[in-house]
């Protein structure tokens, strides 16, 4: 077992009970309907079928004698349907599905409805998984739909095929092959995605590259847009925003120019004509020196709306980033977004939606919630979280990432109303937003078992399973990937639920504990480099811890840059006192002198210690977990993940060792007696240089 299978594997059903029940079932599989999306739930049962059963399922071709398991839309299936399970089905939406038992002529069937068909193909997978799980119970109904409208994969992958940020190898997009060439992994991604319900990809960088809007690269992503429809999956691209001066001969991008305008309703139209359903346009503009609207004094709103004005008549979208930020602003990175974005709101076209990171740095190990949430009223608001490891450890380091979307979605932003949240503004329950979206920057390349660490394939799974329901609980989602991707073994799964559990806080304490953030690497961002200074100010570590003789950490309150004003007054009140905020923000709003003292009644040098030792000890308790489950999981899966988390160890050991003696040298004091000695030479630790790490693009 390579990883290859994901967490579509279909184990042998163990229960003879279960595969009594499923057996029954795959032994009369009736299709109401005949489009395209029920071929390719024939297909998932076929597969699923031999697998768990070791036989093909009959699929039948009348609906009543020999039919065990119908599966149709709510229309097709109208007469068999009581008029309340009709309504209820109805309410679910175009994606919703219901699966159930129905008795019909003294006969009982199980169903799976939808009121389209890919609601059938959700249904399907979901009960597919319940048989994974054993949790399936044939007179039980259970009914779901997704409470976000678009559930995205955004790829950073570039024409070349290199991956930005990307650690699992290269992108899984051939272009050079396409539109000739169908890599069989196409199939394979779209039905990962479609069992967790994510229902849009982006192709490609949003550092982008305007060749991807021509009409031979146009091609080429018509045939995976015909190769995902089926799946529910659409595809959008990235627009470079000087497209028309690169591709389109113009001398100006400038949103306003009658001419540009002209350029982008026409590659619009080409672009429908290639793919009917195609999704649209995400944007990084005005950001880390990408081209955008700035450069002819129009707003981001002209751009976004230009862009909007093209595509809405074709009913596609526009997802425009918040992550923006100008090394020509002297203000506080983390202010940007909501001094660029406030002034804007209500301006925005219907089919415009910001997609905001989770936080206003930069997908750090723990960033408090991005204080565009809750400012804007009238402004569609997404979410993007970042899948990719870029700064929790690539992909030599288990770290599950469900506890901390968990943590930003359940973050209460007071606004627009008391008791609302992150979740609520992004699925509209608070926010009212028709136009709904989570994002997530993958993490997919061409390595075998698709995402470099095995446990990456967790966060690919949990993200779906968040975009889907943004109130489910970290814990369960570990509990269904771990059953489905290392089978019922009740050890397996509470030890390893276990290690993915406190991994994320683990990545924490040895990189950035106590609201410490962005001291990693200069541009790779790997491994500890809290000494990266000169440059590009807010590219340096010494930007955001700042620390000096008398303390550490960024004052953000009013005395310093104020981006706590940018939050909801119960917010800023509270966080303005070191003494009350949060500690795990602690030094991301303030900075504080050496001897501050801590709940804990420990210094706050003393606290920093400790939480660096405590991640390291945890990094070492989730090697020695996962070794005693040796014998128990498959030998290459095994080895795999031991020997990653060998590296994992020394990772965070070097992070603790070389963050601490660093500090050292502004704090000036002893390291405290109970943790281990941090061992080694600072000027080693700086010395080392990572030319070839993965991820970034070489800078000749
Ligand atoms: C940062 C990455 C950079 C991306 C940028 C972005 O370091 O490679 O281009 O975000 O989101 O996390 O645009």
């Amino acid at each position: 077992k390579d990883g290859y299978e994901l967490w579509l594997d279909y184990p042998r059903i163990e229960s003879s009970a279960l595969k009594t029940e499923v057996e029954t079932l795959f032994s009369g599989i009736y299709f109401f309907g005949q489009e395209p999306t029920q071929e390719v739930i024939r297909k998932e049962l076929q597969i699923a079928g031999n697998k768990m059963l070791g036989k093909d399922p009959v699929f039948t071709q009348e609906r009543l004698d020999r039919t065990r398991l119908w599966l149709g839309t709510r229309e097709e299936l109208a007469q068999v349907l009581g008029l309340e399970t009709q309504m209820k089905i109805r309410n679910l939406g175009p994606e919703g599905y219901w699966r159930g038992s129905i008795d019909f002529q003294g006969k009982s069937y199980y169903a799976i409805i939808g009121n389209q068909p890919v609601g059938i193909l959700y249904g399907v997978f979901d009960w597919l998984k319940s048989i994974q799980t054993e949790t399936f119970d044939p007179k039980s109904e259970k009914s779901d739909a997704p409470k976000v409208k678009l559930r995205m994969l955004n790829h950073w992958d570039n024409l070349d095929r290199t991956v930005e940020r990307g650690y699992a190898g290269f992108s899984i997009w051939d272009w050079h092959k396409l539109p000739g060439y169908i890599d069989p992994r196409y199939i394979d991604y779209a039905r990962a995605n479609a069992s967790l319900g994510i229902n849009a990809v982006s192709l490609t960088n949003v550092n982008a590259n305007a060749r991807i809007l021509t009409t031979d690269f146009m091609k080429k992503a018509k045939v995976l847009a015909d190769l995902f429809r089926p799946y529910g999956i659409k595809v959008f691209l990235t627009a470079r925003f000087s497209a028309p001066m690169e591709i389109g001969g113009l001398k100006t991008a400038d949103p306003l120019d009658p001419d540009v305008i002209a350029f982008w309703k026409k590659k619009t139209e080409e672009m429908y004509s290639f793919i009917p359903d195609f999704g649209g346009f995400l944007v990084k503009a005005n950001s880390e020196g990408q081209p955008g609207p700035h450069e002819y004094g129009r707003n981001h709103a002209e751009g976004a709306n230009m862009l909007a004005d093209a595509l809405a008549p074709y009913g596609g979208i526009v997802i425009w980033r918040a992550f923006v930020y100008s090394h020509e602003i002297d203000e506080d990175r983390h202010k940007q977004a909501n001094l660029e974005f406030e002034p804007l709101d209500g301006k925005f076209r219907d089919n415009v939606i910001i997609q905001v990171k989770n936080g206003a740095i930069d997908f750090m190990p723990r960033e408090p919630f991005h204080p565009l949430f809750g400012a804007v009223k009238n402004t569609n608001l997404g979410m993007e979280f970042q899948i990719t490891q870029e700064y929790l450890g690539q992909a030599t380091q288990l770290v599950y990432l469900a506890p901390m979307w968990e943590e930003t979605l359940r973050s209460k932003t007071y606004r627009p109303t008391p008791s609302s949240m992150v979740a609520g503004i992004i699925d509209g329950s608070d926010s009212g937003q028709k136009l709904t979206l989570m994002a997530g920057v993958s993490n997919i390349g061409t390595d075998r078992n698709w995402t470099g660490h095995l446990f990456g394939q967790a966060n690919w799974y949990a993200f779906g399973r968040q975009a889907w329901n943004p109130y489910l609980n970290s814990e369960e989602i570990a509990q269904e990937w771990i059953k489905m991707t290392f089978g019922q073994n009740p050890e397996v799964l509470s030890k390893t639920k276990e290690i993915m559990l406190e991994s994320r806080e683990a990545a924490v304490n040895y990189m950035n504990p106590l609201g410490l953030h962005h001291i990693m690497g200069r541009s790779h961002h790997y491994g500890p480099a809290p000494w990266v200074e000169g440059g590009r100010a807010d590219w340096t570590s010494l930007y955001y811890h700042r620390a000096d003789s008398l303390g550490i950490g960024f004052d953000r309150t009013a005395t310093g840059s104020n981006a706590l004003g940018q939050y909801a007054h119960e917010i800023s009140q509270v966080w303005s006192d070191p003494n009350q905020i949060p500690e795990k923000h602690l030094l991301w709003f303030h900075h504080l002198p050496w001897d501050f003292e801590l709940k804990s009644g420990n210094t706050l040098w003393e606290g920093i210690g400790l939480h660096y030792d405590q991640g390291v000890k945890t990094a070492r308790e989730m090697k020695s977990q996962w070794d005693s489950l040796q014998g128990q999981i498959d030998p290459e899966r095994f080895s795999h993940v031991s020997q990653l988390l060998a590296i994992q160890v020394q990772e965070a050991e070097w992070w603790r060792n070389a963050c601490l003696l660093y500090f050292q040298t502004f704090a000036k004091r002893p390291f405290p007696t109970e943790i281990e000695q941090p061992q080694g030479d600072l000027e080693y630790f700086k010395s080392l240089d990572f030319p070839f790490a993965p991820g970034i693009r070489p800078r000749w």
